[in-house]
């Protein structure tokens, strides 16, 4: 009995940790959409926001959004992965305390320092601010990303013991036995597949980070003492690569793990599947030089690899996911409530974005487009498009009680007009870099104008669409309804 007692005290206070996690997913994900709707409305000159302000909130949206991609990708992992095996609830919530003190020493440098050198931090700019900001305000930026990062640290390496535990090696785990020896396990989870992957490039990814951060620290206080800029910019986009991607490849666990729940159909294992996995885990490390195409200096080869990996990296598992998907819903009896719908669009929405993404790591178009809106018109249409609905899909999952269905005009329309303002504000970025409008300016040219005023509108849409359904899930979760 005592046993079956501490398991119901575990469980409530696991389905504590992961609604607290989702709350605060949440509320920054509604104040970062408001930051981009400001961003987007001063280019359009519709709201007056003063360069300094711009840069600011442009560092804020940039970070907020990439952190809190990180942390709702650590709350699929974890809600999935445990099933598997035993992760330390101690660790899940450590990361949680490390990342909101991280987030509350960002906002310090923002808000009250002034910062605003973008969430990049590209050595020597937190240091050189022309006034702006102070050397205690880059230092609480860039001291509130490392304690972010230690505390992802933390979750993976406790991720990585657990699987070792359970799989004797991390190849194992990623099933690279099966993959070599003959015979495919179709009963081993690809959530252990997707996390051993994660695990792998995010520990390589966010140590490189520490690095490049630390070294950063000290330039800060003692500027005698310099780093070099090219290797601190291939430190920090290897990590700001790796990151931003695993971030997907976390969020992708769902629609391995829900999807079927509305289909019907189990989603197995199969030889390609692991073999794309296997083949990503290496790509994604090394593809991240199509970064600094623009870097002259950078060894050749490194360029040149970045260019070809670009076209592969992605690819195989993107192709396994979305061919899983199609293989999942075709013919298939669906039950397309909000999740499901939300899972779905997050795959093709995904998989359509990385089309621009792969567009731009081809070195002579990247010499036209490399600083224009084409840059964040690829990535917003995978996270707005991809990762945030596989998101939604995950936390409307997870929320829903058997007898909560969604109101169809909320389930329907909130979701065909999210799913199309959406692509309507990417395709202007998109669209605006084709012109030629340069990515992170504060000031636009009368020209550019019109076009940052339609996407206004379309971002708009975008975040009204979304503040339903949040409102919806916090609504839930404050009754604590939640399958844990
Ligand atoms: C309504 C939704 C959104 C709007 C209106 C919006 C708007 C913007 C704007 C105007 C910029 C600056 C573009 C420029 O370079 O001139 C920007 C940058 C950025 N956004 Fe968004 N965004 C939205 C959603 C998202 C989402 C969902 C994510 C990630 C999950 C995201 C991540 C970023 C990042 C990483 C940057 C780069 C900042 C930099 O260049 O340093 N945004 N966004
Ligand atoms: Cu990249």
């Amino acid at each position: 009995m005592s046993s079956s007692v501490t398991a119901t005290a575990t469980q409530s206070r696991e389905r504590l940790y992961l609604q607290i996690y989702m709350g605060i997913t949440l509320a920054v994900l509604l104040l970062m959409l408001l930051a981009g709707v400001a961003l987007r409305a001063a280019q359009g000159t519709l709201i007056n926001l003063p360069p300094d302000l711009f840069y600011q909130a442009m560092s804020l949206h940039g970070t907020g959004m990439v952190g809190i991609a990180g942390l709702a990708g650590v709350s699929i992992m974890w809600y999935f992965l445990r099933r598997y095996v035993a992760l330390t609830p101690g660790i899940f919530l450590a990361n949680l305390l490390l990342f909101t003190l991280g987030v509350v020493m960002i906002l310090g440098a923002i808000l009250l320092g002034g910062f605003a050198g973008g969430w990049t931090f590209l050595y020597p700019l937190p240091a050189s601010s022309m006034g702006q900001w102070n050397t205690h305000a880059a230092a609480a930026f860039i001291g509130g990303l490392l304690i972010i990062g230690v505390g992802f640290l933390l979750f993976y390496l406790d991720a990585g013991r657990a699987l070792l535990a359970r799989y004797g090696s991390l190849g194992r785990a990623l099933g690279l036995d099966q993959l070599f020896s003959g015979k495919v396990d179709a009963d081993h989870p690809p959530t252990v597949v997707a996390s051993t992957m994660v695990l792998i490039i995010n520990i390589l990814g966010t140590l490189a980070g520490a690095v490049i951060l630390v070294m950063s620290l000290i330039n800060l206080y003692l500027p005698a003492v310099t780093i070099d800029p090219l290797w601190a910019k291939n430190l920090i986009y290897f990590f700001g690569h790796v990151f931003i991607n695993a971030t997907i490849y976390m969020a992708v666990i769902a629609v391995y793990e829900l999807l079927p729940h509305y289909t019907g159909r189990p989603w197995k294992l199969t030889r390609p599947f692991l073999a794309a996995w296997a083949a990503s885990t290496l790509m994604v490390m090394i593809v991240y030089p199509h970064h600094l195409l623009m870097d002259m200096v950078m060894p050749a080869w490194m360029l040149i690899m970045g260019q070809i990996i670009s076209y592969l990296s992605g690819l195989p598992v993107l192709l396994v996911t979305a061919w899983g998907t199609l293989v999942q819903i075709y013919r298939a009896n669906v039950n397309w409530e909000a999740p499901a719908r939300f899972l779905v669009l997050g795959v093709f929405g995904w998989s359509i974005g990385v089309i621009p993404a792969i567009v731009d790591g081809t070195m002579t178009i990247n010499k036209v487009m490399h600083n224009t809106l084409w840059v964040p018109g690829h990535f917003h249409f995978y996270l707005l498009l991809g990762l945030l609905p596989m998101v939604l899909g995950f936390m409307l999952h997870v929320t829903r009680l058997p007898d909560s269905r969604i109101h169809p005009l909320l389930e329907r329309g909130g979701f065909w007009l999210f799913s199309g303002s959406a692509a309507a504000f990417v395709v202007m970025f998109l669209y605006s870099g084709l012109h030629s409008i340069p990515r992170r300016f504060a000031e636009y040219l009368p020209a550019w104008v019109a076009q940052a005023q339609l996407s206004t509108l379309f971002g708009t849409l975008v975040l009204l669409s979304l503040a339903a359904f949040f409102i919806l899930l916090l609504r839930r979760l404050a009754q604590v309804r939640m399958q844990a």
